[in-house]
């Protein structure tokens, strides 16, 4: 798929004054930091849409981008980030829930975790969530740019193991390089747009 446009439409603190459309939407889901925003940038090839820090907890509410007039990437906070106050993140909590228990037109969600690390508590969890709802997910293992093709091969029996998922449904990712962009792009097109023919 190639991403001709993409925008930012909307962010949302509480469900409600969802813009919905009927448009399909691909959410983001992880622990604050691992690279959702940056996930974002990487599919539209626009390092500028989504804010990203290097320090957790950026993205404070639920961010909806338009691509290709036809279908919404989703960014939302992060969880786990044990420094941030309590207060804020039962909020985080809440948006996530709130925003996958309420969208109507979301199609699948990617669960990042860092391609470094065994999966956490936290990630282990909201893969259940996701289970318990039947919500669609990929787990992207993303940051694979700080490890080598070696080291990549023993983290992801890792991940499979600790989240209970095959290794053939764990996709590489690089926001850094670009690894794994083309075959998340396919994904993604084959959700939001089955009746399309695949573009060459
Ligand atoms: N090397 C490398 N760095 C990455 C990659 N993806 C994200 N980062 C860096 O990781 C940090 C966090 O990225 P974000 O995209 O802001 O993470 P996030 O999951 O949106 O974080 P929150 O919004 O705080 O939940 C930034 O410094 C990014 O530059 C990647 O694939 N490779
Ligand atoms: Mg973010």
């Amino acid at each position: 798929m190639i991403v001709r446009k993409s925008k930012f439409v909307k962010s949302l603190n509480a469900f409600g004054d969802y813009p919905g459309q009927g448009m399909p939407e691909i959410a983001m889901v992880g622990k604050s930091n691992v690279g959702k925003s940056s996930l974002i940038n990487s599919m539209t090839g626009n390092s500028k849409l989504a804010r990203t820090s290097s320090e957790p907890g950026k993205t404070r509410l639920v961010n909806l981008y338009l691509i290709n007039e036809a279908f919404f990437l989703v960014d939302l906070p992060g969880y786990g980030f044990a420094r941030a106050p309590k207060q804020e993140k039962q909020k985080w909590a809440d948006m996530i829930e709130g925003y996958l228990r309420n969208s109507r037109n979301l199609k699948r969600v990617f669960q990042l975790v860092d391609i470094r690390h065994a999966p956490t508590e936290d990630d282990q969890l909201m893969v259940e969530y996701l289970r318990h709802y039947d919500i669609p997910f990929t787990v992207v293992a993303t940051k694979a740019d700080k490890l080598s093709k070696a080291q990549r091969g023993r983290s992801i029996p890792v991940i499979c193991r600790t989240l209970g998922v095959q290794p053939w449904e764990v996709m590489v990712h690089s926001s850094k390089d670009g690894t794994g962009r083309e075959r998340l792009l396919d994904l993604i097109e084959g959700e939001v747009m089955p009746t399309v023919e695949t573009e060459q």
